[in-house]
């Protein structure tokens, strides 16, 4: 199970002999452990009988201890120079670098998107550690002007405390480390409870911080389901949640953060629109739309997940892109020429398959492509195809559409025609979400009007709705979020709490 730095399991060809089976630990008191709960397996979604880990799953007690020694590590970590847990994300993010191959592979392995994309991803964590190391030799307070002779005021930016961060599937190192690193960089402890159908990652992720020198009980790392997620961010020892999941969960979160009168930043859900206006650049249009829908298998809160078309070029940029969606490569995500891997479980293709039917049931829905189980050597893997359906007829018909409303985190786009540029632009608002939106068009009347309008907290102008940068900040509104932003600047928001100083110099002994 120890691997020393760098050194990566022998690449796996997809069809060769199954790689070792990981061991799972938790890391809680400061000490990895087995963890005496329920037995963990974490399986390959393209080969669901492959098993990628095993472990068992958190207990009472392991909470309570990695709580505890997240506590007691906190006034020492927070304490540390700043340029000290700089070092620390550096070397984090060096190490990450280094592995990027490896862990690349794993996340493949164990989530289901392509290994180009895992290895992206590895390196994009290694990138927020980097981001987030620089942090020391950022501004870290305001200095402001005293009404009041020979005083100065001090804003400091302190550490909160405790930060419990819960965190989904879909990015199961890049969200991660965009919680993380903030979290430490800003002189916090963490304890961390990720999706229970990537732990490994989550491991590779935590061992990496243990090797990079983050002190014992700095990081806690417990494996459990949903409710453990609930139990630690309630816990009594706990200053601040940060979460990452669906709209549901993370409500929930929200209303028991809020009786407790606990700080909470919740990113949830996306039902993400690209509008394509009369003007727009179609060939490009067409292939930013599709990596949007079906990179990552459509799993990120941030997919183009609805197609607005003015009805001026609507016959022909639907046509490409349906096309394009019927020509991307679905297959195993170790495979070099596979373009679009399994959703991440059977049970998840199988829900997606019902709704496809079920919305292939109702008079207005076309599916122009995909939509069907796939039959042969892919059946047994969570593989669904890339699917696109027209919703035509009147408004009334296809105004509650679930396949409109809801966000369905797999590879399903939903193409809607527009009378015009102004009537595209209302549509990708009719969504009680509000996290990302994509515009094609060169007119900059309609990108003056995207960008006052759109309520949306991240907008693509010519490309696609998904993708976030560690220096800027990422969120949304309504159904999308609540709570301080992520990233960026943002980040600061959230891990730290102001702390006003007022400082006078005595009068030196004029009493
Ligand atoms: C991206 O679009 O690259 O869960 C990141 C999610 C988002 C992150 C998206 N919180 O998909």
């Amino acid at each position: 199970m120890e691997q020393g730095a760098g050194t990566a399991p022998a690449a796996t060809p997809a069809k060769g002999p199954s790689p070792p089976v990981e061991q799972l630990r938790q890391l809680a008191g400061g000490r990895w452990r087995a963890g005496g709960g329920r037995e963990l397996l974490s399986v390959n979604p393209a080969r669901p009988k492959e098993v990628v880990a095993t472990g068992r799953l958190a207990q009472a007690r392991d909470l309570d201890d990695a709580v505890a020694a997240a506590r007691e590590a906190f006034p020492g970590w927070a304490a540390t120079p700043h340029h000290g847990q700089a070092g620390v994300l550096a070397h984090a993010a060096a190490l990450l670098d280094r592995r990027a191959e490896w862990y690349g592979e794993e996340l493949a392995r164990e989530e289901g998107k392509t290994r180009a994309e895992g290895v992206g991803e590895a390196r994009r964590a290694a990138e927020v550690f980097r981001y987030c190391a620089g942090e020391a030799s950022r501004p870290s307070g305001e200095v402001f002007a005293s009404p009041r002779p020979g005083e100065q005021i001090q804003v400091l930016h302190r550490p909160v405390g405790v930060v419990a961060a819960v965190t989904p599937f879909n990015f199961p190192i890049a969200i991660p480390a965009w919680k993380i690193a903030p979290a430490l960089g800003f002189g916090n402890t963490v304890v961390w409870k990720p999706s229970g159908l990537v732990p490994l990652l989550a491991q590779r992720l935590a061992e990496t911080l243990v090797e990079a020198g983050l002190p014992r009980g700095v990081l806690g790392l417990l494996h459990g389901d949903g409710e453990l997620g609930e139990r630690l961010a309630g816990h009594p020892g706990v200053d601040a949640v940060t979460f990452t999941g669906p709209t549901a969960v993370g409500r929930a979160l929200i209303a028991s953060c809020g009786a407790l009168a606990r700080p909470v930043q919740t990113e949830l859900g996306g039902k993400n629109a690209a509008a394509v206006l009369a003007d727009a650049d179609l060939g490009l249009a067409a292939a930013e739309v599709v990596a949007g829908a079906f990179r990552s298998a459509g799993q990120k809160c941030t997919a183009t997940s609805r197609l607005i078309v003015a009805d001026a070029v609507a016959d022909e940029l639907i046509a490409r892109v349906a096309d394009r969606a019927a020509a991307l490569r679905v297959g195993d995500p170790l495979e070099p020429s596979t373009e679009v891997g399994p959703v991440v479980s059977l049970q998840a293709r199988d829900e997606l398959q019902r709704t496809v039917d079920a919305a292939a049931a109702r008079p207005g829905a076309e599916v122009l492509t995909g939509g069907r189980p796939y039959g042969g050597p892919l059946a047994s893997g969570a593989y669904l195809p890339p699917t696109v359906v027209e919703l035509t007829g009147d408004e009334p018909l296809w105004h509650d559409d679930p396949l409109w409303r809801e966000e369905l985190f797999g590879p399903i786009l939903v193409v809607r025609r527009a009378r015009d540029d102004r009537e595209a632009l209302r549509l990708v608002n009719d969504s009680a979400f509000g996290l990302a939106a994509a515009v094609f068009t060169d007119d900059l009347r309609n990108v003056a009007a995207a960008m006052d309008t759109l309520d949306v907290g991240v907008l693509h102008i010519n490309s696609e709705t998904a993708g976030a940068d560690p220096h800027v900040p990422f969120g949304g509104a309504g159904r999308s979020g609540y709570g301080p932003r992520e990233q960026g600047s943002a980040a600061r928001e959230f891990f730290t709490a102001t702390r006003t100083v007022y400082v006078r110099a005595s009068a030196g002994g004029a009493r």
